[in-house]
């Protein structure tokens, strides 16, 4: 009987397949903006792009509109594991992200896309300890922010005492031209602005149509001053759990998704001011070169105070700003 029983099971083994098809593995990618707006756009297409290219190995479960992660917590929410993936805007964090948000410098950054390819070599240079914690799997920022106000902004001395919603470096902008500040993440933006708690918003001009701000801000001044740094980030232990070959699909997507988002925001600003200008009559103040000066003289004190801040802290900071102005000159 013994006998039979190990044969049965020597045979049951031989015939049971070789390899169990791989069950699919489902990541959660929690994002704090609602859906259409740029940073879910760019989470749709990074799922589109993965499961295509895993050939369906991952499934990947988007949870917008801060129903899972909500703007400020989603770094600790991914290192926690409550979501796989976050999508975070860094200039909410100013002091945990110091050098990845020395890009939202006023440094010139001219569009997204830039920006972007300057953030993500940044990173990649430099290899901030902030993340050591979790995966990156790509960083992106938005295009340059502007002024759109209920009120016009003709010259600097109309921003004056204006109460601007901001964050994190954009901040220090708005307050440096004599600004009220009103720091908010861009979740509670909207709300803000239709109680009237700030007369307009220093973002870029996506969030015109994206959140329909032209509904409540008729006038735009083109500063093109700072942009915000996003990144997408990874719990780690869920990264390690990976197949080798689904780890290299996600590595070699960190470039090519940060560009794809840059090209992507700008293009969509610039759809986003003609629709403004087309279904809300927004008027859209540019300036002479030689005006925007003086929105950029008052400007200078913000980068070596950040020099001196990051210093103190340890980190290489005149050798950052160098190399963000390389990066600049390299992707312009
Ligand atoms: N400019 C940053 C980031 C930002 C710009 N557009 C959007 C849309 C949705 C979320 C954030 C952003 C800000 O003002 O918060």
């Amino acid at each position: 009987m013994r006998q039979k029983t190990i044969m049965l099971s020597l045979l049951l083994f031989i015939l049971m397949p070789l390899s169990a098809p791989a069950e699919k593995i489902t990541l959660s990618y929690a994002n704090f903006m609602p859906p259409d707006t740029f940073p879910t756009v760019q989470m749709e297409q990074w799922k589109k792009e993965v499961e295509k290219r895993t050939g369906g190995k991952i499934a990947v479960n988007t949870v917008p509109g801060g129903k899972l992660l909500g703007a400020k917590e989603m770094m600790d929410g991914v290192i926690s594991g409550k979501a796989d993936i976050g999508c975070l805007c860094m200039a909410y964090q100013p002091n945990r992200f110091v050098l990845t948000n020395a890009t939202g410098l006023p440094l010139g950054i001219p569009s997204s896309r830039v920006g972007s390819m300057v953030l993500w070599n940044l990173y990649k240079k430099y290899n901030p300890d902030a993340f050591a914690g979790v995966k990156v799997l790509t960083m992106f920022t938005t295009s340059p922010a502007n002024i759109m106000s209920k009120r016009p902004v003709k010259n600097i001395e109309d921003v004056k005492g204006m109460t601007l919603r901001a964050s994190g470096g954009a901040g220090q902008i708005v307050k440096a031209w004599g600004a009220n500040l009103v720091d908010l993440p861009m979740s509670e933006t909207p709300g803000a602005l239709k109680r009237g708690i700030a007369e307009g918003v220093f973002s870029s001009l996506d969030v015109m149509k994206g959140l329909n701000f032209a509904q409540y801000c008729p006038y735009v001044a083109m500063t093109e001053t700072v942009i915000y740094p996003f990144a997408v980030v990874m719990n780690l232990a869920r990264w390690n759990s990976l197949p080798g070959d689904v780890k290299k699909v996600l590595e070699n997507m960190g470039a090519e998704h940060a560009e794809w988002t840059g090209n992507y925001m700008d293009d969509y600003v610039r759809e986003a001011i003609r629709w403004s200008e087309e279904n809300h009559q927004v008027e859209v103040m540019e300036f002479e070169k030689s005006y925007k000066a003086k929105f950029n003289f008052l400007l200078w004190p913000i980068t070596s105070k950040w020099i001196k801040d990051a210093d103190a802290k340890g980190l290489p900071a005149k050798p950052i700003v160098k190399d963000i102005r390389t990066f600049i000159r390299k992707y312009r």
